[in-house]
């Protein structure tokens, strides 16, 4: 049988580069002739999806638990997809995933919303093999425009989701997640190089890490 894929999740703060490293990751596996799927969350194409857009657009109100239990149920309702894709032997990138479900909801500042009770909802859905955090200084995510106009996307809440996803990375990293912290204030190209330095030393540590864990 063929060796597993890995599932590789890039996880940052908005304008760090996410998007764009993603697509360089996979055209750069692809013409390494390895096989691989992009899957992006939220994934807005599904019903619960599709509230989760409404909500992030400001056109409708939910309660803070509600959200966030429908980022969770976007992805547990791609999880056994994930499973399938990775047992067939495709490299799954993954453009944000349990970890920006934990921090942006713990971020908010409900006194009965904390990082622990963010976190368990996602316990039981596949484990990334390599999780990628794309780092950039307030500074330079100014310089990189804007923010846009969805909910989340203010200075506020940015300063608290940098401090808290590095408050989760100590958590899961004793739990045995590989978290690598990617300088990605540096040239597309610099950036690209590293990430896809780690992601094949990923893959060719699969036989060691065993099965997809969860
Ligand atoms: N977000 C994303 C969450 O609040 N919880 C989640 O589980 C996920 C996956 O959605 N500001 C937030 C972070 C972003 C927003 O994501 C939209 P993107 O990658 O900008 O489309
Ligand atoms: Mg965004």
């Amino acid at each position: 049988m063929a060796q597993r894929g890995a599932l590789v999740v890039v996880e940052g703060l908005d304008r760090a580069g996410k998007s764009s490293q993603c697509e360089l990751l996979r055209k750069s596996l692809e013409e390494s002739g390895m096989p691989v799927k992009y899957i992006r969350f939220p994934d807005r194409t599904t019903a619960i999806g599709k509230m989760i857009d409404e909500y992030l657009r400001g056109q409708s109100q939910l309660d803070d638990h509600a959200i966030h239990l429908l980022f969770a149920s976007n992805r547990w309702e791609v999880a056994r997809s994930i499973e399938q894709d990775i047992a067939r032997g495709y490299n799954v990138i993954v453009d944000r995933y349990s970890y920006s479900g934990a921090v942006y909801s713990a971020a908010k500042g409900n006194p009965n919303l904390s990082l622990e009770w963010a976190w368990l909802p996602e316990i039981g859905l596949p484990r990334p093999d390599l999780c990628l955090f794309l780092q950039i200084s307030p500074d330079e995510a100014a310089k990189r425009g804007g923010f846009g106009g969805e909910r989340y996307e203010n200075q506020a809440m940015q300063t608290r989701v940098r401090e808290l996803f590095h408050a989760l990375f100590k958590v899961v990293r004793g739990g045995h997640d590989d978290v690598q912290i990617i300088d990605a204030g540096r040239s597309l190209d610099e950036v690209a190089n590293d990430i896809r330095d780690a992601v094949r030393g990923c893959i060719e540590r699969l036989d060691a890490i065993g099965p997809l864990r969860k």
